[in-house]
């Protein structure tokens, strides 16, 4: 792969930061690397002694298989003991640790006037109600509870309630039908939902969807909030007491079924014993952004999950107790799952949740966000950064990830502030490629080394390990205590999907390259590699290349077969505004592929995309990129796309012309 030279230069971590860090050099990550992968036993050991833990573990901390040929795989850890998620992130932090009157979580809500502000007491408090709501409402430790929410603090609030009675917490992301996500299979399945909600300017009518999603499904019942702007007026002086003024409410469709979250709640007791969970019972489920396939019901568990967040969110964010940390990410997403509520609640942070758009109601918002609460730690996705450097910016022609790299450093963190490019998935539960921020020199764009406990390899196409520089599979030799344990209901699909291909061990999916100083650079989902004459490539290559041009704001590259080479490169580009598709344009992208990778990358089409399908996490979804390349109308699942009408218009600009 060709390299641009500005993706070469290192950025070493500022020295103020280093004072003051928990991994203040490159050698402390390595000595701490060396034993967590040595003596895994007393690595997780001592991270688990800082919790809560109503019996101790009998077994070991981790135990598994990764190999199909040997038995099921399975992961395991801490066999025997008893604990509570909801406990460890909120009751230990009130009771032992004295900080309750700490901030948990700012609220920002889609309109600046609507903020509020919960302490760890609040918290606790409210998830005790709503936990007692729960259970009246007849949900039972090991039942399945589907939340429809937005960023609103009621979906930490249910969350929490259901890890603090046992219940499997399983968060439908919004905008998606609830074809797949919705469980359909009969079960104790139990769905709570709010009224409806804006995003930016428009409304949402949740509560509409989820009617139609459980007319299918009698056995269920629904627990209504208010509208959440409605919602905010009682908010400021009188927290979660909330919800839809009484003469404003919408009339109820079904009085039998729904219920109003204030009334319940406002009877419901503030006191609720946690319920002692095994350390391998599940903790949630949740479905796979679906950029690769059909969504996959991912299952995570209670101990593991805890140790990993909350030690990843701890180092990678080099957390400290005045730190003021924010994540953009919606909650629905894995990324909100980890670091807006699991791990920044296990180690006493103070957070932002923010209800709102990048840009609404001005292209400002995240940054007056930053300024109003006084950010030192800000966690975003490359989408948002894109959109707001160009934004701002204007636009540059070098390579979009390097740069965008560089703007949100100089830019957004005025070169003072280490960029870590964490690389994970749903499946892995937490970090598990990432930089620490004042251990580990920086190269824009690679997400640099394993964290502690984790142990990459590059495999070739017949399983082969590579060393070295090289590139091939991303995988890994062990698990760590965050990864998935199975996918919900169905052991088989899980064992295939992430074992089957090379026996011993966990398959990512992903493309890897390996640099002569041993820095690991994602190359993007293996099923989007390319095979052009016998040439493989990656479609992150290709497309960042085509971004190179001063016109292309994004780019989106797949194959197509092809009579004579096997297959050929079709691309999708996204112009800047008051750009103009031509003859010309295509002439010299097809030019500029060739001349940064050689003559075999030469796309055969490109085609002009006013917009690219994305998962709502922001993921180009190449899947049906791929089938509109070869003109298949069958498209299947298109659930988890955030707007599929960027299809149709696709579809009807395809390019024939070679
Ligand atoms: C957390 C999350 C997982 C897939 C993953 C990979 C891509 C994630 C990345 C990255 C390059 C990074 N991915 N982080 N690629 N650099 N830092 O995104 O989970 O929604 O399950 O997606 O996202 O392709 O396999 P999930």
């Amino acid at each position: 792969m060709v390299v641009p030279e500005s993706q070469e230069k290192m950025y070493y971590p500022p020295v103020e930061l280093q004072r003051n860090a928990h991994v203040p050099d490159f050698n402390s990550y390595l000595v701490m690397y060396k034993k967590s992968l040595e003596n895994p036993e007393a690595f997780w050991r001592e991270v688990a002694d800082e919790f809560f833990w109503k019996k101790p573990a009998t077994g070991p901390m981790l135990q598994h298989n990764f190999d199909m040929t040997k038995g099921n795989i399975f992961v395991n850890c801490m066999e025997g003991a008893k604990t509570n998620m909801c406990y460890n992130v909120l009751d230990r932090h009130v009771k032992e640790g004295k900080l309750g009157e700490k901030v948990a979580y700012y609220w920002e809500g889609n309109s600046p006037d609507h903020h509020m502000t919960i302490t760890y007491r609040q918290l606790l408090s409210h998830v005790c109600r709503c936990a007692n709501v729960l259970k009246q409402m007849g949900v039972k430790r090991g039942d399945r509870v589907s939340i429809y929410l937005p960023m609103i603090p009621e979906l930490i609030v249910t969350m929490l309630a259901c890890a603090r009675i046992g219940a499997v917490h399983s968060i439908v992301v919004r905008k998606v039908t609830f074809n797949h996500p919705m469980p359909r299979d009969k079960g104790q399945d139990k769905v709570l939902c709010v009224y409806g909600v804006y995003r930016g300017e428009k409304l949402i009518n949740l509560k509409q969807i989820s009617d139609e999603a459980l007319e299918k499904c009698r056995e269920k019942l629904l627990l209504v909030m208010g509208l959440s702007p409605w919602n905010m007026i009682p908010r400021k002086s009188c927290p979660m007491s909330c919800h839809i003024q009484k003469h404003a409410r919408p009339r109820l469709s079904q009085s039998e079924r729904d219920v109003w979250w204030d009334e319940v709640m406002r009877d419901s007791p503030d006191e609720c014993e946690p319920e002692w969970m095994d350390a391998e019972d599940p903790l949630f489920i949740l479905y796979t952004s679906g950029s690769t396939g059909k969504p996959k019901g991912v299952v995570h568990t209670v101990a593991g999950y805890l140790l990993y967040t909350s030690l990843t969110f701890r180092y990678v964010f080099d957390h400290h107790p005045d730190d003021v940390y924010w994540c953009t990410a919606d909650i629905g997403w894995i990324t909100g799952h980890s670091y807006i509520t699991y791990g920044p609640l296990a180690n006493g942070a103070t957070s932002v949740l923010f209800e709102g758009l990048p840009v609404h109601p001005h292209v400002g918002r995240f940054w007056e966000i930053i300024e109003k609460y006084k950010v030192t730690k800000f966690y975003t996705a490359p989408t948002a950064i894109r959109l707001a450097e160009h934004q701002i910016l204007g636009t540059v022609g070098e390579p979009i990830n390097p740069e965008a790299w560089r703007w949100y450093h100089e830019v957004v963190g005025q070169g003072r502030c280490p960029v870590v490019d964490t690389f994970w998935q749903t499946e892995t539960g937490g970090h598990v490629l990432t930089p620490l921020p004042a251990a580990t020199p920086l190269k824009p764009g690679s997400a640099t080394f394993p964290f502690f406990g984790v142990e990459p390899a590059i495999l070739n196409e017949h399983g082969e390990e590579l060393e070295g520089v090289t590139e091939g599979y991303l995988v890994f030799r062990k698990p760590w205590p965050g990864i998935m344990r199975t996918i919900y209901k169905n052991q088989e699909l899980f064992e295939n999907t992430y074992f089957r291909k090379f026996p011993g061990f966990y398959v990512t999916g992903d493309g890897c390259r390996r640099d002569k100083d041993g820095y690991y650079w994602i190359t993007g989902r293996i099923d989007d590699m390319l095979n052009v004459s016998g040439h493989l490539m990656s479609t992150a290559e290709v497309e960042a290349a085509l971004m190179l041009h001063q016109s292309v704001s994004e780019a989106a590259v797949v194959s197509r077969p092809h009579k004579v080479k096997g297959e050929c490169l079709y691309c999708f580009v996204t112009l800047k505004d008051s750009k103009e598709f031509n003859c010309k344009l295509v002439e010299d992208l097809k030019r500029l592929v060739r001349e940064k990778i050689g003559p075999i990358a030469t796309p055969d089409f490109i085609q002009n995309a006013p917009a690219l399908p994305k998962t709502r996490s922001g993921k180009i979804m190449r899947r049906i990129l791929r089938q509109i390349a070869r003109n298949e109308k069958d498209l299947g699942d298109l659930s988890t796309l955030a707007d599929p009408k960027v299809v149709e218009v696709l579809f009807n600009q395809r390019s024939e012309a070679a």
